[in-house]
């Protein structure tokens, strides 16, 4: 990063649209059908998801933040200095943004899906803060994190991964992704922010609004799905889903059928009787104890956490040594 006031742009990662096609059409066919959570965030529906952020039900979002504005200090002394702050999952960086009077980072690296949506938002604060060396990193990390040596340089690699975003992985899928990011921290360390088990209604109302946003961001992966396997999803055929199944600690969303029917795409199709559900998402809730040994087993080295005065979501410390 030769000049620190222009932030740098790499894209290490193509999306292969004709794999993605055959796969969604591979999980509708299966028994039950699924479709992968990605295809949620078109356009319409990243928005929905903000929308959904807004929401009096949907606590994670404003607790996580309460939680930073409450314990920033804290965290920061026990983080400590000269970190490259790498931020997973960046969007329009606004999180990591509100950290840097806090942390004090040498280094912002953002990283998210493609660098077109990093754009914007990287040049912008660049300008804000010309003393923090930037870089926009396009990955799709969920599937692999690779991190650029140079992107770091010589500072404290600390990964930021807030949002609770953790709890869409199912536990085994989050012990490999941890132990990636534990691979890329040494001598530095994940802030992390995780959904904490609770009552049921209080779990199934933040994924059942009553002004029925989540509902449509559950509903609106059919549309995405049309235009991207040219299927034919009506989605006045479908009810929103959303309960916590306690054995498994996860809130399960589901679009279920009203009626028999068929659905088409070229050279194919899937017939649905009524009240047949195809899954779109999981969410895993964690109890603190749990999520701090899961921790412990990725490698990181004694997690430290802060919760709000509900115990419904924790931002977590895990340092490398
Ligand atoms: C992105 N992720 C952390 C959200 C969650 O709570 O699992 C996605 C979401 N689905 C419905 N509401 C929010």
């Amino acid at each position: 990063m030769a000049d620190p006031k222009t932030p740098r742009f790499v894209q290490t990662w193509l999306a292969d649209d004709d794999a993605e096609r055959d796969a969604a059409r591979a999980a509708l066919l299966a028994s039950p059908a699924s479709v992968a959570p990605k295809f949620f965030y078109d356009r319409l529906g990243s928005h929905l998801f903000e929308a959904i952020t807004e929401l009096p039900e949907y606590y994670p979002t404003r607790t996580e933040a309460a939680i930073f504005a409450r314990h920033g200090a804290e965290m920061a002394a026990a983080i400590g200095a000269r970190i490259a702050l790498i931020d997973l999952g960046a969007g329009n960086c606004a999180k990591a943004a509100r950290l840097f009077a806090l942390l004090e980072p040498k280094r912002y690296v953002a990283v998210d899906i493609s660098v077109d949506f990093l754009r914007d938002a990287l040049r912008t604060l660049q300008r804000e803060q010309p003393h923090i060396a930037m870089a926009g990193l396009g990955q799709d990390f969920s599937s692999s994190l690779d991190i650029p040596v140079d992107l770091v340089g010589d500072d404290r690699p600390v990964f930021f991964y807030p949002g609770s975003s953790i709890g869409n992985f199912a536990p085994d899928e989050a012990l490999g992704f941890l132990r990636q990011i534990r691979s890329h921290a040494d001598h530095g360390g994940l802030v992390i922010g995780v959904d904490l088990v609770k009552d049921a209604g209080v779990l199934e109302t933040a994924y059942d609004d009553a002004l029925g946003v989540t509902a449509a961001f559950n509903l609106n992966l059919l549309r995405n799905l049309n235009r991207v396997i040219e299927s034919n999803f009506d989605v006045a055929d479908w009810r929103h889903v959303a309960r916590f199944d306690r054995a498994q600690s996860r809130i399960e969303m589901h679009l279920e059928a009203r009626r028999a029917l068929a659905v088409r795409w070229p050279g194919g199709e899937r017939r649905f009787a009524a009240g047949e559900r195809i899954h779109t998402e999981n969410s895993y809730k964690y109890t603190a104890e749990g999520f701090a040994r899961l921790l412990t087993h990725a490698g990181f080295a004694a997690p430290t956490h802060w919760t709000d005065p509900d115990g419904w979501f924790a931002v977590f410390w895990a340092p490398v040594a």
